[in-house]
């Protein structure tokens, strides 16, 4: 099939239609006016031929809808980079090996939720024992010192914490993201770590579902990793990241 990918629209039944589906609710009641309300929204969006084509009451003023259209604007595929975690994933057998071959000593990992935020299953997908999604969590690993310090652990303290077990690498986990407010505290992180004068001999890596690797590059942190990460890959990372920073003497053994 040919696709111009300097030019890519969406597909729907034949290639190029430019067909979308859209899913929204208005604050208004559900009637032939609410459907015309969310024509003339759809067209103001840029599609063409808006057709609703589900409209549901949702009760006390509010009506939802499903509109068909057609899109009219196109992305070149072809310029967009987007940056990534640059370091293969290895399995746990793999990673453990590494580590005795490249790094000869055990790895010390802290992790956290920090600031306010309560959500540990994220954080604990990556480090518990246990696993997620059938992988082992650091704390597994026989060549990881891993600490889960849990939930609501001020940077302060993952700091403290980070001095005393003398850590390679941090783990922040920030799901809350209400004002920004994961934005703030990754940030202080950061500068709280620069302060120490440890931020070269520490990895720094956040990870949450609205946390990508471009955001986290921004923040000064060294990785960020979103939905649906699998633990190897957090680890495979760190022991690449660790090797390289002892490799070029920036960090001693
Ligand atoms: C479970 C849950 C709770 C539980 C948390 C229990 C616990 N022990 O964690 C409870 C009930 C306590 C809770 C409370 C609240 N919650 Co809540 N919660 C959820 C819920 C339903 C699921 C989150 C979850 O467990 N996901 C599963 C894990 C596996 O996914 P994950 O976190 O994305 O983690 C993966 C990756 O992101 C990544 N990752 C995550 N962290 C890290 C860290 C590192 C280092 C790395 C490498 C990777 C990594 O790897 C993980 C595995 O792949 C979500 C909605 C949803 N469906 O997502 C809302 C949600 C996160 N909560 C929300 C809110 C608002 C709250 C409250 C403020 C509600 C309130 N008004 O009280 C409170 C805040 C409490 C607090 N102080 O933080 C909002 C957040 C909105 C926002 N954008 O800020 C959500 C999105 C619900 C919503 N739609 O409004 N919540």
């Amino acid at each position: 099939m040919d696709v111009d990918l300097t030019r890519v629209k969406p597909y729907g039944d034949t290639m190029n239609d430019g067909m979308v589906q859209l899913g929204f609710s208005l604050p208004v009641p559900c009637g032939e006016e609410a459907r015309e309300a969310a024509r003339r929204l759809a067209a103001k969006m840029g599609l063409e031929e808006p057709q609703v084509y589900h409209m549901a009451d949702l009760g006390e003023g509010f009506t939802y809808f499903i509109v068909y259209g057609k899109c009219i604007h196109t992305v070149d595929f072809t310029a967009i980079r987007v940056p990534k975690v640059d370091a293969p994933t290895m399995d746990f057998y793999e990673i453990n090996r590494f580590i005795r071959e490249r790094i000869g000593r055990k790895v010390v990992v802290l992790g956290a939720c920090t600031g306010t935020d309560a959500h540990t299953v994220g954080i604990d997908a990556i480090m518990n024992m246990k696993g997620y999604k059938g992988e082992y969590g650091l704390e597994r690993y026989p060549e990881i010192e891993a600490f889960n310090l849990g939930s609501q652990v001020p940077n302060e303290e993952l700091v403290a914490k980070a001095l005393e077990l003398n850590a390679d690498a941090l783990l922040v986990s920030q799901v809350v993201t209400q004002k920004g407010v994961h934005i703030t505290n990754l940030t202080e992180l950061v500068e709280l770590v620069e302060a120490e004068g440890m931020r070269d001999r520490l990895i720094l890596v956040c990870g949450g579902p609205r946390i990508d690797h471009e955001l986290a590059l921004e923040l000064g942190y060294d990785a960020g990793f979103g939905p649906g990460t699998l633990p190897p890959e957090v680890a495979s990372f760190i022991v690449q990241e660790l090797a390289r920073r002892l490799e070029q003497g920036r960090i001693g053994a």
